[in-house]
This record gives C-alpha cells, structure tokens and sequence, in this order.
C-alpha cells in the first residue's frame, strides 16, 4: 500500500484543467440566479417576498455552484482514475489519510457557508416577524374544500375571494374547522398550516395589486386538488372600500353566532345578574337613555317599554324574544354593528338575564 507522504499524490495537468472549467460553470450559474428575472414569472405581491426571493437566489446561487463542483469532479475522477486494462482484478487506488491542511479546509468553508446562511436567513426571518401589527386583522378558515374569510364589521363568512387593500399592513389569523390545511399565496412567499383548534398569525403588507391564487398545501381529503380556485385580491384602497361595503351590506342579516341553540328560556333571565353583566359588556356602546342618545348604538332604557319605539332597529317587533335575537345573532344597520353573543362573549344565560335586565327598564 502506498502511503500519503511517502509519495504525495501529483495534482496532474488535466485536474487543474476542469477545476478550471468548473470554476467558470461555478461562476455562470452564480450570474444565471442573480439576473433572472423571478417576478415575471411570480410577482411580489408583499413586501417581504422579495427579501425572500434574495435568500433564494443566495441559497440556489451558493448551492449550484457547490453543486457544479462536487458533481464535476465525481466525474471527472471517475473518469481519470478508472480501472486501466493492465490492472489485477484486485488492484485499489491510492490510499490517502490525515491531511490536517485538507481537513481544516473542508471544515472552515462549509462553516463559514453555514453561518452565512443562517445570518442571511434569520435577519429575512426577522423581516417577516416584526411586519406591523396595528393594521387590518382578517381571519382565514380552512374547510373541505375552501377557505373562508371573516372581515371586522362583516357578519358571516366571505367566501370566494379575498380582498385586501394596497399598502395597509395585514395580520391574518389562521384557522380551521374541520383537518389540516396549509394555507399558501405563491406571490406572498408565504405559508402557514390552518390547524383545527389553534390559531396561528401572518403579517404582512400588500404591495403588488393583482389576483393572486391561493392554494391548501395540505393533503386533506378526497377534493384537496379542488382548493387551488379561490384568488387574493388586492386592490387600492377606493376599491377595496367599495367591495367592503357590498359585502357589510350582502350579510348584513347573516349571523355569525355558531348555528343557534335556540334554547334561551328567556323567562329563567335573572335581572341582577343581567344589570352587572350589561355594566360589563354593554356600557361601552349603550346609555340607559332614550333610544335617541346614542353613545355606538341607541340608548335602551325604552327599548321594551316606549310606545315611541315600537320596533326594534331590525324592524321586529320590540319584545323579548326580537331582543334575544339581536342579542343572540347581532345586527349590523345604520349607526354601525352590535356584535352577535360569540363576540360579546355571552351564554344563553347571559342573554336571558340582559333580557330581563332590560325588560326592568322603563
Ligand atoms: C361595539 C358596540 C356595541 C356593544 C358592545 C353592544 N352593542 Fe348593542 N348595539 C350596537 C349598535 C351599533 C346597535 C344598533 C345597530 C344598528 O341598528 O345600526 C345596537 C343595537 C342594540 C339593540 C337594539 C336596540 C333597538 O332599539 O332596537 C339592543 C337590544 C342591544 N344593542 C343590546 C346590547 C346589549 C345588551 C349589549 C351587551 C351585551 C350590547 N348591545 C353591546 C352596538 C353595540
Ligand atoms: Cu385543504
């Protein structure tokens, strides 16, 4: 056996050769992911989608080149050092062990590669997390086979399309009602799990206008192919508003309480209970005044009992069981929305003992 040392190997002509020539492939490729043109092919539709494009053409520039040199020179060696006609049936090659400048070599760049990489992609990361959080909050439902959106001051669930307005920065909340859905938009560089009974955040801010599609990553039943319909929209702010109020006005009447129990025994309410409870929850919204005294909404001290306000601001009749059902589904109308028993927090309980509270009033 021949020992490294004893008789170093000789770097011949034709490694110097295609180290050459991989160096030259090494630097096309570099160019190559530097100039081309991503977005023509996937628009930036957020701001943080371009400091992701950077670290993807930082990870496949790096990555080709590393690439172009480990795979030319298995070749190349394979090529050079094959089996000659003269060799023995059990001849082996050079045997090469311990050489500490090789060694401290091939420790020292990948190392060196890797912290870059991660210092790269922690600050982009970092870019992503501190994205504003003061903005528009909208929450995304995964369900088979849709996502469904709600929107503040929009009763129901949007389905269809998701809109978004042009430079307003997003805090979109993920959920799920039913299994695992992943819920990714190419053009946003993002992607996050909606994930039964946790709810996960986004944010971001819309740059780009333009429909971009959504699709669920998630294998998550036998019409998951089917989730890659439904489009973001994103659009300036004038359309945006525009749109906004079709859909306020569309499910004005929709509900957004779970599917009712229709259990409330208005008549077991408690009118105590109710008193401390409307000091909670009401007080912030609503004067024990005349209808006319609005703080958000209408004063209720006559809200059952005022021959001058007969109906309620639905239009039914003011009695009990219409005050249990605004109470219970909400209502959006002209002086703004009342929030449905979910958004208030309150129980069936709660809701008959605010209707006997309420009834007290006169
Ligand atoms: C965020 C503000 C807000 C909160 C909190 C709120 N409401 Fe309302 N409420 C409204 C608005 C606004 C309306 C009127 C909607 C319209 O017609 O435009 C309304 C309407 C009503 C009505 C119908 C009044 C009528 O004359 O027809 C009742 C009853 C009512 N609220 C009771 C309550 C009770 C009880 C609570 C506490 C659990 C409560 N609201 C909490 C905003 C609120
Ligand atoms: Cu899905």
């Amino acid at each position: 056996m021949v020992e490294n040392g004893t008789q170093p190997v000789q770097l011949d002509r034709g490694f110097w050769m295609i180290t050459a020539l991989l160096a030259v492939l090494a630097v096309a490729s570099i160019v190559f992911w530097y100039v081309f043109p991503l977005e023509n092919y996937l628009p930036a539709a957020i701001v943080t989608a371009r400091q992701v494009d950077a670290l993807f053409r930082f990870m496949s520039a790096t990555g080709s080149a590393l690439y172009i040199f480990v795979a030319g020179y298995l070749i190349y060696f394979a090529i050079a050092y094959r089996v000659r006609p003269g060799d023995g049936p059990d001849a082996i090659g050079v045997q090469i062990h311990d050489n500490p400048k090789l060694e401290f070599w091939w420790t020292i760049i990948p190392l060196l590669f890797v912290l870059v990489l991660s210092v790269v992609s922690v600050r982009i990361w970092y870019e992503i997390l501190l994205e504003p959080e003061n903005g528009l909050v909208v929450e995304a439902i995964g369900h088979q086979f849709e996502f469904t959106f709600r929107y503040p001051q929009i009763n129901g669930e949007v389905t269809d399309e998701m809109h978004l307005p042009l430079n307003v920065p997003v805090t979109l909340n993920l959920t799920s009602s039913d299994v695992i859905h992943g819920f990714w938009v190419p053009a946003m560089r993002l992607k996050n799990d909606t994930v039964p009974g946790l709810v996960t955040s986004i944010r971001f801010t819309p740059r780009l206008p333009g429909r971009y599609p959504i699709i669920c990553t998630q294998f998550c039943g036998v019409l998951h192919s089917q989730m890659d319909k439904q489009v973001l929209v994103i659009e300036d702010k004038a359309s945006f508003d525009r749109w906004y109020r079709a859909e306020q006005q569309r499910n004005a009447r929709v509900s957004n309480a779970i599917p009712g129990t229709g259990t409330v025994a208005i008549a077991s309410g408690d009118a105590n209970a109710g008193k401390q409870l409307f000091a909670q929850k009401c007080t912030a919204c609503h004067k024990i005044a005349p209808f006319d005294q609005t703080l958000v909404g209408p004063g209720l001290k006559g809200v059952l009992h005022d021959p001058s306000h007969p109906n309620l601001v639905n239009g039914k009749a003011a009695d009990p069981a219409d005050v249990a059902g605004i109470l219970q589904n909400g209502y959006v109308g002209s002086m703004g929305a009342m929030p449905n028993a979910s958004a208030n927090g309150l129980s069936d309980q709660d809701i008959a003992n605010l209707v006997a509270y309420l009834n007290t009033l006169k």
